[in-house]
């Protein structure tokens, strides 16, 4: 088992390694900013090093700093969280070449993920299924091609940025008029966004859901998964609610996605957690983009099937064998997972300052993932995320009602919260029977403001 890692994070997911460490008695640092020493997970620590000023790019982002720490700590590996140089090829290769353990996959496997037109390769030979679109990068010299292949697929059509990825370096194009100009638009502003400016394209799905599969895999080529989750409820991609299972999918489609997923996992050699993102629109589903990393969103896969997903990066990082067989991964109930933002629940602008009062909520089902306490301050640095309230339940109506008795017990006083809007989203009707998809929310806020 590793010793001591070093937690390269913040917030509350830097507390969720601490907490995973401390039952497997590992040994904790806590890599911090200026702005950061009364992080809760920082009193809780073993060690902490302050690694450099309140911006990211003196500190989380500072790789110098951190691999400094890691020397000068004794310690044997990083966890990198998510965000930050959580999928960072060139960082984790770092890691590794100066003989620590990177806590996720091998270097080679971010860096294949993080160029989206290499994943979807990869992804397309493994047999997951993809949105029609172009083979390889669009060559502007060769109009004619880009003309024959949106003909090919069918307008609307969708340009990305072969170095974007959640969201960013993106164009939608409704028809034959616009399409040269919207290739040579996204390329240039891929070109000074990533460095790089491959483009390429696919059919524009109107109305899907985003449904992504979570898989583990041991460094002995074991590799099951945890089912779904249903990640819709977003504006301008930062998702604001997620749910296991997704409402809709079946068991039977859920084993057939997952096997393929898992059958993806080991024929790339894949380790650690990662997550398959689909789009999901009229029963079909169409792989988009692979993450890395952790996500802000796995505790309501851990609610469902009960398996401890950072526990498991640690266990795997450490060498040891994955305990548990498909067989024994059984998906109970339903959990819901809503994002607590220090914002304006109207205006979505951030609201960073001091928490003058904070009584979390309880009772049967109900989780809070939060570093926050009673006199902490939110520091203006980082993203406003400040908990993640989770309900679980044996159906989903029962995990709809636990949360919303959770929203409105739970106290946070001081700062503006987004629970206003949980809250009106927990009530609405739609939501309610789950047919939403990535664009309610964005619809909904633009019908409550006119
Ligand atoms: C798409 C799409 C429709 N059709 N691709 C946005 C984030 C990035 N991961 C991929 N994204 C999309 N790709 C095709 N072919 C619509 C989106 C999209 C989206 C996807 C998931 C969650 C929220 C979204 C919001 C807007 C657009």
């Amino acid at each position: 088992m590793l010793r001591k890692i070093i937690i390269a994070n913040r917030g509350e997911i830097a507390l969720r390694i601490l907490r995973a460490c401390r039952e497997l008695g590992i040994k904790t640092v806590a890599l911090h900013s200026e702005a950061d020493r009364d992080l809760k997970h920082v009193l809780l620590a073993d060690e902490a090093v302050c690694i450099g000023p309140a911006s990211p790019a003196d500190s989380y982002l500072n790789v110098p700093a951190i691999m400094s720490a890691a020397q000068v700590t004794d310690a044997e590996g990083i966890h990198p969280g998510y965000g930050f140089l959580s999928e960072n090829a060139d960082f984790a290769e770092c890691v590794e070449k100066s003989g620590y353990v990177f806590i996720g996959p091998k270097p080679e496997t971010i860096r294949i993920m993080g160029d989206k037109l290499s994943a979807l390769a990869a992804m397309k030979k493994a047999g997951i299924p993809c949105v029609p679109g172009s083979e390889g990068p669009l060559d502007v010299e060769k109009p004619k091609e880009i003309y024959r292949c949106a003909e090919a697929i069918g307008y609307p059509v969708i340009i990305k940025a072969s170095g974007g990825g959640g969201g960013r370096g993106m164009r939608v194009v409704r028809t034959e008029a616009a399409l040269l100009n919207a290739v040579s638009l996204t390329k240039s502003e891929a070109k000074s966004a990533f460095n790089d400016d491959k483009v390429y394209m696919e059919k524009y799905l109107e109305n899907p859901r985003h449904i992504e599969f979570q898989v583990l895999a041991d460094q002995y080529g074991h590799v099951i998964h945890l089912g779904e989750r249903d990640c819709s409820m977003q504006r301008r991609h930062q998702k604001v609610i997620e749910e296991s299972p997704a409402p809709g999918i079946n068991s039977e489609l859920r084993e057939r996605m997952g096997q393929l997923c898992v059958e993806a996992c080991r024929e790339i050699n894949y380790r650690g957690a990662g997550t398959f993102e689909f789009l999901y629109e009229d029963g079909e589903f169409y792989f988009i983009e692979m993450n890395t990393r952790v996500q802000v969103e796995h505790p309501v896969t851990e609610m469902v099937t009960g398996v401890d997903i950072v526990r498991q990066q640690l266990l795997v990082a450490s060498g040891v064998p994955l305990a548990i067989q498909q067989q024994d991964v059984e998906f109970t109930g339903h959990a819901i997972e809503c994002r607590i933002n220090a914002e304006d629940p109207k205006t979505f602008m951030p609201s960073p300052g001091p928490i003058e009062v904070f009584q979390p909520p309880g009772g049967p089902g109900i989780r809070l993932d939060s570093h926050i306490y009673t006199s902490y301050q939110v520091p203006p640095y980082y993203d406003s995320m400040i908990g993640k309230l989770i309900a679980h339940g044996e159906t989903r109506e029962i995990a709809i009602a636990r949360m919303r008795n959770a929203l409105e017990e739970i106290i946070i006083e001081g700062i503006k919260t987004n629970i206003p809007l949980h809250t009106e989203l927990l009530n609405d009707a739609n939501f309610q029977h789950g047919g939403t998809n990535i664009h309610y929310l964005e619809k909904k806020l633009a019908q409550s403001s006119s």
